[in-house]
């Protein structure tokens, strides 16, 4: 067996030999890595840890919380709050930004988590995750005096420093990009370390498999109708081969997928919200999870444009995702140009 690399020890390598990240960064994902391993723990224990069921509480989306949904909230915050890397954090289960107790030189950084996505599925024992994503603080005179506001997460996802998600699945997964391509880490049990095991992953540029949720077709548009049709259709329609159709409801689980054997997801605007372009998050869903998907080969855009393009306006905005496969990302995308006529 070929000698074991340790997060650590490619995150080190990613500082020193490929001058990537800088210590901050290094030490800013060790601490994320180690909350999600506290994470998994609480997730693998279900029903003996006391951790399931709902909280009784809603969170700003006005989605009822889930115990582990608090949890693994607090765990993100508490591992962060001091590790003096951070400047702020925004969260799904929180309204507002969370800005770290003030002391010199504050951090570099802005970091925003969905801490627990996909939790309807948690008592059904289905994969779910924790997404994060990275980003500079706007101005980072490490003296800086005014506090962070909620306008300086308000960066496209270009911008991200950092992005990745942990599954919590058979495996517990850490999957990463530090903007030079995607590595993915399996937690050892027995040693309590994130093993390497896949580097330079890459999306094949065509697939055979999509992902949506099929009960929403009768309210989908016109471009997602026809490229799901045409996928239906199968050989004898216009595409000429057979698709196959998968849809976990866990997005961490559909894109793991995805960057593993290929595919498109689409969680597209449909008509029962019409005047919210989608269901999914820009700052903490989409973009970090178009990050990995792009540094993989593939691609990401709302159906009309890049997805790391978009210039947000508020924290928890929503946004339509079709992402995966660069080939069946960019033909829905061209029909959703010829349905504008353009
Ligand atoms: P639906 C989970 O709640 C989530 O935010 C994503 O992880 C997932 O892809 C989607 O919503 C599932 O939504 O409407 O199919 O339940």
């Amino acid at each position: 067996m070929s000698k074991r690399v340790s997060l650590t020890q490619y995150l080190v390598e990613q500082q020193r030999l490929h001058g990537h990240i800088p210590g901050q960064l290094r030490l800013l994902i060790e601490v994320v890595a180690r909350a999600c391993k506290r994470i998994a723990i609480a997730v693998n224990k279900g029903a003996l840890g006391e951790v399931m069921g709902v909280a009784g509480t809603e969170n700003v989306q006005g989605e009822v919380q889930k115990k582990l949904d608090i949890i693994s909230n607090e765990v993100l915050i508490e591992a962060n709050e001091w590790g003096g890397h951070l400047a702020a954090m925004a969260s799904e289960e929180m309204d507002t930004i969370h800005t770290v107790p003030n002391r010199y030189p504050a951090g570099e950084y802005l970091l925003l988590f969905d801490p627990l996505d996909g939790s309807s599925n948690i008592e059904v024992n289905v994969s779910i995750g924790t997404i994060f994503s990275v980003l500079k603080k706007p101005n980072d005179d490490p003296n800086q005096i005014e506090p962070v506001s909620e306008a300086d997460f308000l960066q496209p996802g270009s911008q991200q420093a950092a992005a990745g998600y942990c599954i919590y699945g058979p495996q517990s997964m850490l999957v990463l990009t530090v903007g030079d391509g995607v590595a993915m880490f399996t937690l050892d049990r027995e040693t309590g370390s994130w093993v390497l095991t896949a580097e330079n992953v890459k999306v094949p540029a065509d697939t055979k498999e999509f992902a949506i949720n099929m009960s929403n077709m009768r309210h989908w548009d016109t471009p997602v109708k026809r490229y799901v049709d045409e996928c239906l259709a199968g050989q004898e329609g216009p595409r000429g081969k057979d698709f196959n159709m998968r849809w976990v409801a866990s997005m961490v689980a559909d894109v793991h997928r995805i960057l593993t054997r290929g595919g498109i997801f689409m969680y597209p605007w449909d008509k029962r919200e019409p005047d919210k372009p989608g269901k999914l998050r820009l700052l903490y869903e989409a973009n970090p999870m178009s990050f990995l998907i792009e540094q993989a080969g593939g691609a990401a855009t709302n159906g009309h444009q890049r997805i790391l393009d978009l210039q947000p306006e508020k924290l928890h905005q929503r946004v339509s995702v079709i992402l995966g496969s660069k080939n069946e990302v960019e033909r829905v995308t061209a029909y959703h140009q010829e349905a504008k006529g353009g």
